[in-house]
């Protein structure tokens, strides 16, 4: 989809920051491209099973740590059992100066945005008439933001409150290079991508289909 004028960054709601077109063209194809590898060497993307049994549309890897509900593991306790791929650094500094840059827009983010030290990235692949339920991420024991980068088709990405899945919410389009960084007050909030918006594929990244998003976070954990 052709845009005339760059959108500007925002800031929807108290602790959740959008920096549209944040990352580069030559850096969304080299992110697809480390996620097919990566995807290659971890036996390729799952679905993991929620509570219910039911598997989620959307497919995950994780690097750093494993996650599956509602956990993380350092292996794929829910697959081959296989060691989790290693969490790469540059990813960790790529998400670390996005913190500080939202947190130069809105301070409740993080009040050290360079103590960010994340450990998982988590990799969520949409295919066609993927979408992802209103959730939180609270597996993590740390209050550090969470850092989602955006490539391919744009995503609704619908963000609420900490009291339930329910109204109200705002809902943001996330383009193909877009940011989000939320932490502080909106940390704990439900938030989930009830849908794509079929053509808006980006001609920048080839041949993706749908749409993939990573979030770079700091579990706190051990071991
Ligand atoms: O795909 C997105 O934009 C959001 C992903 C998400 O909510 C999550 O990984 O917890």
């Amino acid at each position: 989809m052709d845009r005339l004028l760059p959108r500007a960054p925002e800031v929807p709601l108290p602790g959740v920051v959008v920096l549209p077109g944040w990352l580069p063209p030559d850096l969304r194809v080299e992110l697809v491209r480390r996620c097919r590898t990566w995807g290659d060497e971890s036996g390729g993307p799952r679905a993991p099973r929620m509570r219910n049994g039911a598997p989620m549309s959307v497919r995950m890897l994780g690097l750093g740590w494993h996650w599956y509900p509602y956990r993380y593991s350092r292996t794929r306790d829910d697959g081959d059992g296989g060691r989790a791929l290693p969490f790469p650094p540059w990813l960790g500094r790529l998400a670390r100066r996005a913190v500080v840059d939202a947190a130069a827009l809105d301070p409740s983010v993080t009040d050290d945005p360079a103590a960010f030290d994340p450990d998982v990235a988590l990799v969520n692949w949409y295919g066609p008439g993927a979408k992802m339920g209103m959730h939180t991420d609270g597996d993590e024991v740390v209050a550090a933001p969470v850092v989602s980068f955006s490539v391919g088709t744009t995503g609704v990405f619908r963000f609420g409150h900490a009291a339930g899945r329910g109204r109200p919410w705002v809902d943001l389009p996330l383009e193909s290079g877009d940011v989000v960084v939320f932490g502080g007050p909106a940390r704990l909030a439900y938030h989930g991508v009830p849908k794509l918006v079929p053509g808006t594929d980006d001609p920048a990244v080839g041949d993706l289909p749908g749409r993939l998003n990573v979030t770079v976070r700091q579990t706190g954990l051990d071991g």
